[in-house]
Order: C-alpha cells, then sequence, then structure tokens
C-alpha cells in the first residue's frame, strides 16, 4: 500500500474509533447503555454484551457497571431476561413495554423496579466478562479490579448457564430451547414454518412503535409476524412464566442452533473465568460436562447436504432445511473438538453465502443470497449485521483460522467505514438500515479496531 493509501486509511478508520466512541457516549444512559437511542431505549441482554466489549477499550469500570446492571436482573431461576426497561423512559416510547410483559406474574421475577420482559438472549456474556479481562490485562495502567469484581458476579453467570443447560433443555440434548423468535432472529426465515403453525386465539389489540422510527416497513418484521410474537407473550404470561408448563405445551419450542453455538462458546470462557477466580472443581466439572454435552447437540444436527449445523423443531419433529447465518453454529462455538466446524468454514466462501458475486463486502448476509426466503432489506431475513461477524471472525480466530478472520475483520470495518454504524445493512448495496448509532455495531468496531497493527 501506498503511504498516501495508509494514511487515508489511518485517517478512515480514526474516525470511525471516534465516531463508535460518540454512539457509546450518546447512548450512555449512566451505567448502562441503551441499544439505540429511539428504537431500543432500553437494555437488551445481548446487546449489553457486546456494548461493555467496546466499553473494555474505553472505560473498564463502565464495561463491568454495564453487565453488573444487566445481570442484577436475572430471575430466580438464573434467567437473564431480555430487556431491562429504563424506568424514566415513558411506556410506550417502546412496544412491547413492561406492562405488556408484566413479568412479576411470575413468583421467579426479580424485585420491581427495574421491571423485566420473561424471554432471553444469546449468553454472550461470559464472552464478554472474558474479553474484558483480556483488554485490561493488556493493559497496564488499569486500576479497576476485575478479578475481584468478575469473581462476584461469577454465581449468576454460572446461574444463568445452568438455566439455559437444564431448563431449557430439560432432555440433555445439548442445545438450548428458545420459546420466541425474539429470543433468537426476530424474522428470521428459520421461524416461518413455526410461525405459521400458530393459531392466534383472542390477542388484546396493540400499537407497535418500531415502525414509527424505522419508517420503511420492509425493514421490519410483518404484522402478520408481529400478531404471532404478540400471541406467544400472551400464552407466556397465562403459564406465569412457568419452565415447566412452558417447555411441554408452548406452540413454539426450537432448538436453536445459533443460540447453542453461542453457549458452547460461552461455556469455554466461563471455565476460563473459574480457573482464574479460583472456582470450585465441582463447577469447573459441571461446566466441562456441558461442554462435552454441547459439542454432541451440534454434531447431532450436522446436515451434510447444506454443510451447516441445523435449527430443530420441536413440535414439528424435524430439522429446519435453511441456509443461513445460524448454520455456522460450529464456527461460532470456536471449539476445534466440533469437526462440523472445518466443513462449515469450506462453505463460508461458497456462492451461497461470502463467495456470492453479488455482495458489496464479503461479510455474513443473514440470510443466503440464494434461499427462496431470502430478502435483501428485511431483518433478520437477509442484511448483514456486524455483532454476527465479529462472532465468526472470534470463531476462527480460535479455531486457529486467523488469516480468514483477518479478511473478515476488514471487510467487516469497511462496511462500517462506508456505511456508518447501523443496526444492519443491505447486502448488495451496503446501504445502512434499521436504527442509526446501534451501540452494539459501534461496540463490535472498536474491538475490531484493537486489533489494527500499530
Ligand atoms: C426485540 C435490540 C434488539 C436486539 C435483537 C433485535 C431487535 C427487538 C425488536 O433489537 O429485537 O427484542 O424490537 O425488534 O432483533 O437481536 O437485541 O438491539
Amino acid at each position: 500500500m501506498s503511504a498516501e493509501r495508509e494514511s487515508d486509511r489511518d485517517r478512515t478508520l480514526e474516525a470511525l474509533r471516534l465516531g463508535s466512541v460518540e454512539v457509546l457516549r450518546k447512548n450512555d444512559a449512566g451505567g448502562w447503555t441503551k441499544a439505540s437511542p429511539r428504537l431500543y431505549p432500553h437494555q437488551w441482554s445481548w446487546d449489553a454484551a457486546f456494548i461493555a466489549i467496546g466499553w473494555a477499550h474505553v472505560d473498564p469500570d463502565r464495561a463491568l457497571l454495564e453487565l453488573e446492571r444487566l445481570l442484577a436482573a436475572q430471575w430466580r431461576t438464573g434467567k437473564v431476561p431480555h430487556i431491562v426497561f429504563d424506568e424514566a423512559t415513558p411506556v410506550g416510547s417502546y412496544f412491547p413495554d413492561w406492562t405488556r410483559w408484566n413479568s412479576t406474574l411470575s413468583p421467579d421475577a426479580p424485585v420491581t423496579p427495574p421491571h423485566t420482559s420473561g424471554l432471553c438472549q444469546p449468553p454472550i456474556h461470559a464472552l464478554a466478562l472474558w474479553r474484558i479481562f483480556e483488554v485490561t490485562s493488556a493493559n497496564e495502567a488499569t486500576t479497576v479490579d476485575v478479578r475481584g469484581r468478575l469473581a462476584r458476579l461469577y454465581p449468576r453467570l454460572l446461574a444463568w448457564h445452568k438455566y439455559l443447560c437444564t431448563e431449557r433443555d430439560p432432555d440433555c440434548s445439548g442445545l438450548v430451547t428458545i420459546y420466541h423468535p425474539w429470543e433468537g432472529a426476530d424474522n428470521s426465515p428459520r421461524w416461518d414454518a413455526a410461525l405459521a403453525a400458530i393459531e392466534i386465539g383472542d390477542l388484546p389489540p396493540y400499537r407497535r412503535r418500531d415502525i414509527e422510527h424505522v419508517q420503511d416497513p420492509s425493514q421490519r418484521p410483518t404484522a402478520r409476524d408481529y400478531d404471532r410474537y404478540m400471541w406467544l407473550v400472551e400464552l407466556l404470561k397465562r403459564c406465569r412464566y412457568d419452565e415447566s408448563s412452558i417447555s411441554k405445551d408452548h406452540p413454539f419450542a426450537i432448538k436453536d442452533i445459533f443460540f447453542s453455538g453461542v453457549l458452547l462458546a460461552a461455556n469455554h470462557a466461563l471455565a476460563s473465568i473459574a480457573e482464574l477466580i479460583g472456582a470450585s472443581d465441582e463447577d469447573r466439572a459441571m461446566i466441562d460436562a456441558w461442554i462435552a454435552l454441547e459439542r454432541r447437540g451440534l454434531m447431532a444436527q450436522w446436515d451434510p447436504t447444506c454443510n451447516l449445523c441445523l435449527d430443530y423443531d420441536l413440535r414439528a419433529g424435524r430439522s429446519i432445511p435453511l441456509r443461513t447465518f445460524a448454520g455456522f453454529a460450529a464456527v461460532v462455538a470456536g471449539d476445534a473438538e466440533v469437526a462440523a466446524a472445518e466443513s462449515a468454514i469450506n462453505e463460508l466462501d461458497s456462492p451461497w453465502f461470502l463467495g456470492h458475486p453479488a455482495l458489496r463486502w464479503a461479510v455474513m448476509p443473514s440470510t443466503s443470497p440464494s434461499e427462496p426466503a431470502f430478502e435483501s432489506r428485511n431483518y433478520w431475513r437477509g442484511p448483514t449485521w456486524p455483532i454476527i461477524d465479529w462472532l465468526l471472525w472470534r470463531g476462527l480466530n480460535n479455531l486457529g483460522r486467523t488469516e480468514r478472520a483477518e479478511r473478515l475483520r476488514l471487510q467487516a470495518l469497511s462496511q462500517l467505514a462506508e456505511g456508518g454504524l447501523a443496526e444492519y445493512f443491505e447486502p448488495f448495496t451496503g446501504e445502512a438500515l434499521g436504527s442509526s448509532e446501534q451501540s452494539w455495531t459501534a461496540a463490535v468496531a472498536l474491538d475490531w479496531l484493537s486489533r489494527e497493527p500499530r
């Protein structure tokens, strides 16, 4: 690269870094960060974990606070709720608000305020805490007692993973069951058949807020999908969010392969944290057993035709044969003992995915452009999501594929430098879609930028 192009690139990346810090600061609500300024004005679970990774590069104390606040809202079952609502934000700014969730119907919900939703999201938290430890260990100037705070958070983190490995996997399949599309990737075509089979009963009226913020409805879930999302919430409330009733009767119950791949990665991070803080041998043996089970779970869902792992619909009794980002669960898991990871890496650059000739950037489309269900602008049905690229990048590095990971990092950064810090992007044009100033996008940008050679 010529010296001139190199300094152009340096300037572009520095502008991206400053812009990312600005987004986190702007969305900082004091101890926690809004997922985005208008569309998502509360604390979301997996957003908070990515956001903490971003804060680790700016303010490690703030990074830990983010997760301390989230984990303080943990349910008695160990569940970490997918939304912790901000009391200061007017009810009605986001729908469904806490009154609609009414999660205090459950004896397991935490003391309010703050109010929470009744679902959960992929467990990025241990990955984030371990990343905070790595970032701060490399910085001699850090005065924050990261190890002490990890030790204090550890029981909650362990309870969270235990919840996922038991309540969400009562049959010990090594795979996590989700009960709502909001626990995974909202309107992904992965859920289409399961949602279509749901009969909606007496659904109380509601007013969506998301399409008031994102005014192009083609970027958001359809009214038909939304009715089903809301009906599933009504059913969860009817059984007071009781785990065993949900597991038995809830009409939407899917072994989510992506969630499961994240959990395997997170259990490795939890094992590292357990070692760091000197957790008991019993705990460490339990985490190792979860890891062993999850490796088998991912392999059981390996599909040699797609070269990917597939979700499994428990109610329909069948796998969901679709090519989406979720199929790369074994790569996300970053565990070399899962043989599926190698095959999936070979699939990464196929024309179904990053080798598709029309992509603006070689980053992961949420659904393969060659799938009939693909829609280039619609949320999880096609657009690219930087946090998904971050998880793939991390997994590739853990699998020793550092050169492939680096190419992905560079493409992902180029997308952000050109398109901005949006929620998601149109794969063929790179156009920014959804919310602008999305906190977790800024956060992964900061982590990627920290890997720039100095
Ligand atoms: C519902 C906050 C969240 C993300 C989800 C994303 C979207 C919410 C919504 O925004 O979901 O939880 O209202 O559409 O799908 O992954 O955590 O960024």
